[in-house]
């Protein structure tokens, strides 16, 4: 796809040329990656596998680039927290430069081999945290994904409903680094131990750990999956970005790019991953019965996949 240069989208509003350029000879698609049956099973028994290597040194360059640029762009607008961190939300619309990350070749494939092909992404963001300040106010940042989705339904366990991608741009291969904390295993849990408020001091939960990831990594979870983001006491700037998948029939929350250059230069699979099916976001393809799945040829997805010869007649959410 074209993207606008290196820089997030509120530098290039109006200029529409990125829209338009000749672009080089487009290189062969690679193959997706199939999830092994260890990575399933995995899986379903962790709530969570790591995706070593995801992500070439170029990409790391030039993810890390348009987040550094995003985040220096912030600074100047004073949009940094008081501890230095930057947390924004729908990271495409954000910088609109990560849209290759959503659907990223060696990690989106495990997005439709587990939801299959009615899916957007409803809730992303980018994530900037550098050491914190030795004085910060304890939180206790444990929870699973999914909001009211966690009172409102009454199974146990609650339903998966949607998955998660985390790109690492920068190392957390030791604990103290702002590594993402999970509970293997806790997804088919619908409660643990916490305190009556988040600001009361509480240990983590038993079993948790620090997942340890090198920068190009990728880790998918389960949204069950207790989780929380741990405190960088390192010198490395912590540098992620996170895309939450589910179906098409779940409300997204995340904003859609609103920049015609950019939904421009976007892949039409990318489009329906952002809610601008119809070239822009509330547009009816995008919800109503297309979102129900009744118009399959018309999901870019479900075109992909049935065109490669992926839907798997033996996994109901890719049968049509
Ligand atoms: O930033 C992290 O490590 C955790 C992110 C998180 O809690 C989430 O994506 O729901």
């Amino acid at each position: 796809m074209l993207v606008p240069p290196i820089g997030c989208h509120d530098e290039f509003k109006g200029d529409t040329s990125m829209s338009t350029d000749v672009a080089a000879p487009a290189a062969p698609a690679p193959a997706p990656v199939r999830m092994t049956a260890e990575q399933r099973e995995a899986f379903e028994r962790d709530g969570y596998i790591v995706l070593p290597g995801v992500l070439s040194q170029a990409e790391l360059i030039r993810y890390t680039a348009a987040i550094d640029h995003l985040y220096a762009r912030a600074t100047r607008l004073g949009e940094i927290a008081r501890d230095g961190s930057l947390h924004r939300l729908s990271a495409v619309a954000a910088c609109p430069e990560l849209a290759d990350l959503m659907t990223h070749p060696a990690a989106f494939p495990m997005v439709w081999q587990t939801l299959g092909w009615n899916v957007h992404v409803y809730h992303s963001h980018l994530d900037v945290h550098p050491t914190v300040p030795s004085a910060k106010p304890f939180r206790f940042e444990w929870h699973q994904d999914g909001g009211r989705q966690n009172r409102e339904i009454e199974s146990n366990p609650r339903p998966r409903m949607s998955v998660k991608l985390a790109f690492w741009l920068s190392d957390v291969s030791e604990p103290g680094r702002g590594n993402f904390k999970v509970v293997p295993g806790s997804h088919l849990t619908n409660r643990i131990d916490g305190p009556p408020r988040r600001d009361v001091e509480w240990p983590d939960p038993e079993g948790a750990i620090p997942v340890t990831v090198n920068a190009g990594d990728a880790v998918f979870f389960d949204r069950r999956i207790w989780h929380a983001r741990s405190d960088n006491h390192s010198p490395i700037t912590r540098k992620a970005v996170f895309f939450g998948y589910t179906y098409r029939w779940v409300a997204r929350r995340d904003e859609a790019p609103a920049i015609p250059a950019v939904l421009a230069g976007l892949t039409p699979v990318q489009r329906q991953l952002l809610g601008v099916l119809g070239g822009r976001a509330n547009h009816a393809v995008d919800g109503g019965d297309h979102a129900w799945g009744h118009f399959p040829d018309e999901v870019p997805l479900y075109g992909y996949l049935k065109e490669n010869g992926l839907l798997d007649p033996g996994f109901p959410p890719l049968i049509p």
